[in-house]
Parts: structure tokens; C-alpha cells; sequence
């Protein structure tokens, strides 16, 4: 595969409304896409990273700063025959995770372009479709949150994930448990927002039938996890603190969780979120795909990787019209039937960039060539 261009682009992006988190609040996407030429395609991926550094040690700044100083270079002048060859050689530098999967991932829509398959099919994964979930930040009320789960329990999603953080846990899912029963797919994300102090709300929380609780304590444990795990009957479920298939691995030997999130992004890439899938495949930990306010693209990303089998619990992949007035693809990631998206089949990603949408978002762009 020869690589002959890249191109970065930093969008910003108008978000519906608001999204809130334990740690922050977006309502501007500041994005980087990364296009690859290569050989008469070109493929895409976007870079999850944030704003600023509050989920993990990226931003956005960082991410065009990596790629355009270290990965782009590296990639211009390497000798690559398959997509796997780009993370071996992205490997000497430590971490900055997201900005290589963003260059990792347009290199694997270009070879799937080349060969005329569809990403989910050049990673190997064979569902024609997913079922999706939704995740829902922290609201202002109580209320408020009910009737976000309302909107999202009639479009069909099949998993609702509620973020919460100390003060704003019990009420909300005691009041989603009242209202819509104890047989809707519910479970709380914390990012991070708890320390072991904080076990009798966790006990509490253990009350609730939840699927999961995601990444209760610090971003970058798997001890205190592992020892709060044991005192609950609910699945911890690990984001934050998974960046590698090693640390899936002693995750796992610890007992730190019953669940992993894989995002594409904050493990580096597609090679890595397979081989983290196979490993937990081999361990009985069933896989959910987390998601990061992409557009479309890196949604496309994301249903690819789902589309393996032990993707088992709906992820956060919804629809184009949960975030944006108007996405940067064509057709825009649409439910095929409630709470189900399609796995494309047409080569790459299975979506086109929209020029024209793309550059009204536009901040910034440039060109590399060897
Ligand atoms: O922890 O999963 C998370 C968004 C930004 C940063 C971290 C997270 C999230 C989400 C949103 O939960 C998921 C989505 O894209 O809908
Ligand atoms: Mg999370």
C-alpha cells in the first residue's frame, strides 16, 4: 500500500444540545478527520479526541500535533502492505492513542476500499446488523433525564446508559427504574467520579438491576476496581482505564470488571480493539462498543468493529440525529429498524464525506505529501 497524501482537517461541529459528563460539559465537536490517498482511494476516520484533556490525556491540539510532527512522516515514507503494519509502526511512541487510530483507521477504509470490501468485512467481523444503545448525559433535572429516556426507549434503542456523578446517581435511576420497569436495559457510567469512599452509594446503586457500572473509580485503576467488584453484584464494566490488550488482559486476571467498553480510539485503533475482542472472546467478557459524540464517520468506524461476534450488549453507536442538525455523511447513520443500524457492505466505511456539509465546519486544514 503505498500512501501518497493525508489530509487533516479540524471541524467544529454544533452539538443538538448540550452533553454533560462528570467531567465536562460539550456543546462545540472540535473534531480532526483524517483522509488517506492511497493507490486511487481514499479513506477516512475521525479522531476522538476532546477538547481539552478531562476523559483522557489527549486533545484535540495534541492530536493534529502527533500526527503531523510523528505518525503522518512515519506513514509518508514506510513500506506497508496491510493496515496491521501501521500500528507496529506507530508502536516506539508511547501512548497518544487517539491520534493514531484516527491515521490507523483511514489507512483501513483505504485498504478496504482497494480491495473492494467493506471494513466490517476486511476486519473480519460478519453481523449485517447491530443492535444500538444510547447514551444519555447529566440533566439539569431529574425530568429531564426521564424524558430523554422516553425519546430513546420509542426509538427502539436497546440499551439505556445514564451518566452520573456524586449527588446525581440514586435519583435519577431510582426515577427511570419507577417509570419504566425494571426489564429496561439500563446502566450508569461514572467516568471516574468515585473513590472507594464512596462504596455504600455503589451498595446502593447495586440495588437497581443495572447491566453495568462503568468505570466507577479512577481512569487509570484496575486495583480498587477489582476490590470493589467482589462487593458488588452488579458488572463493573472498565473504559477509562483499558488502552491496551495487556491491560485487558490484567484487567481480567484481576477480576477489575465483568464488561470491557472498546473505543477504537482511546486503544489505539482497529488492530488493537480485535485483538482486545479476541482476548475477551477467550475469557467469556462480553464487549460493547463505547462511543466518543464521532459524526459519522467515526460512527461507521464503530459499526465495523461491532459487527464482530462478541460485540454481545448494545453500544453507544446511535444514530446520526442524536448529536447533529446535519452530519459530514452521506446517506447520514440512519436506524434501519429500532434500535437496529445496518452494517454496510459497500466498500470502506460504507459512507461518503459530504464536501459541501464538511466545509462549513471547517477551522482549519493541511496537506502532506513524502
Ligand atoms: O465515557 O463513554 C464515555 C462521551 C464523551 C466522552 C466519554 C464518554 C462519552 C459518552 C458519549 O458516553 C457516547 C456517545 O458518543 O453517544
Ligand atoms: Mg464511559
Amino acid at each position: 500500500m503505498k500512501i501518497e497524501r493525508v489530509e487533516l482537517r479540524l471541524l467544529q461541529m454544533p452539538l443538538l444540545d448540550a452533553f454533560t459528563t462528570s467531567f465536562g460539559q460539550v456543546k462545540l465537536r472540535k473534531l480532526v478527520l483524517v483522509s488517506v490517498y492511497s493507490e486511487g482511494v481514499v479513506g477516512h476516520a475521525e479522531s476522538v479526541a476532546m477538547e481539552y484533556p478531562l476523559y483522557n490525556e489527549e486533545t484535540i491540539e495534541t492530536v493534529w500535533y502527533i500526527l503531523a510532527e510523528l505518525l503522518i512522516p512515519r506513514l509518508l515514507t514506510a513500506e506497508i502492505t496491510a493496515p496491521e503494519d501501521v500500528s507496529r509502526l506507530f508502536a516506539p511512541i508511547r501512548r497518544n492513542n487517539m491520534a493514531k487510530a484516527a491515521l490507523e483507521g483511514a489507512v483501513w477504509d483505504a485498504y478496504a476500499k482497494q480491495k473492494g470490501i467493506s471494513l466490517a468485512a476486511a476486519i473480519g467481523g460478519k453481523k449485517q446488523t447491530i443492535d444500538v444503545g444510547v447514551s444519555i448525559g447529566i440533566e439539569p433535572t431529574v425530568d429531564a433525564v426521564l424524558k430523554k429516556v422516553e425519546r430513546f426507549v420509542d426509538e427502539g434503542y436497546k440499551k439505556i446508559k445514564v451518566k452520573i456523578k456524586p449527588g446525581f446517581d440514586i435519583k435519577p435511576i431510582e426515577a427511570i427504574r419507577k417509570q419504566f420497569g425494571t426489564e429496561l436495559p439500563l446502566m450508569a457510567d461514572a467516568n471516574s467520579a468515585y473513590s472507594m469512599t464512596d462504596l455504600a452509594i455503589m451498595k446502593e446503586l447495586d440495588h437497581y438491576q443495572l447491566m453495568m457500572i462503568e468505570q466507577p473509580l479512577a481512569h487509570d485503576d484496575i486495583i480498587d476496581h477489582a476490590k470493589l467488584q467482589k462487593e458488588l453484584s452488579t458488572p463493573i464494566c472498565l473504559d477509562e482505564s483499558i488502552h491496551t490488550v495487556d491491560d485487558a488482559r490484567k484487567a481480567i486476571e484481576l477480576n477489575s470488571c465483568k464488561i470491557i467498553n472498546i473505543k477504537i480510539g482511546r486503544v489505539g485503533g482497529l488492530s488493537e480493539s480485535k485483538k482486545i475482542h479476541d482476548l475477551c472472546e477467550q475469557h467469556h467478557i462480553p464487549v460493547w462498543c463505547g462511543g466518543m459524540l464521532e459524526t459519522g464517520v467515526g460512527r461507521a468506524h464503530n459499526i465495523a468493529i461491532t459487527s464482530l461476534p462478541n460485540f454481545t450488549i448494545p453500544g453507544d453507536t446511535s444514530a446520526s440525529n442524536r448529536y447533529w442538525a446535519e452530519d459530514i455523511v452521506t446517506p447520514e447513520v440512519a436506524l434501519l429498524k429500532p434500535g437496529i443500524l445496518a452494517v454496510p457492505d459497500n466498500p470502506g466505511i460504507g459512507y461518503e464525506v459530504n464536501p459541501s456539509v464538511m466545509r462549513k465546519y471547517l477551522l482549519r486544514e493541511a496537506r502532506f505529501m513524502e
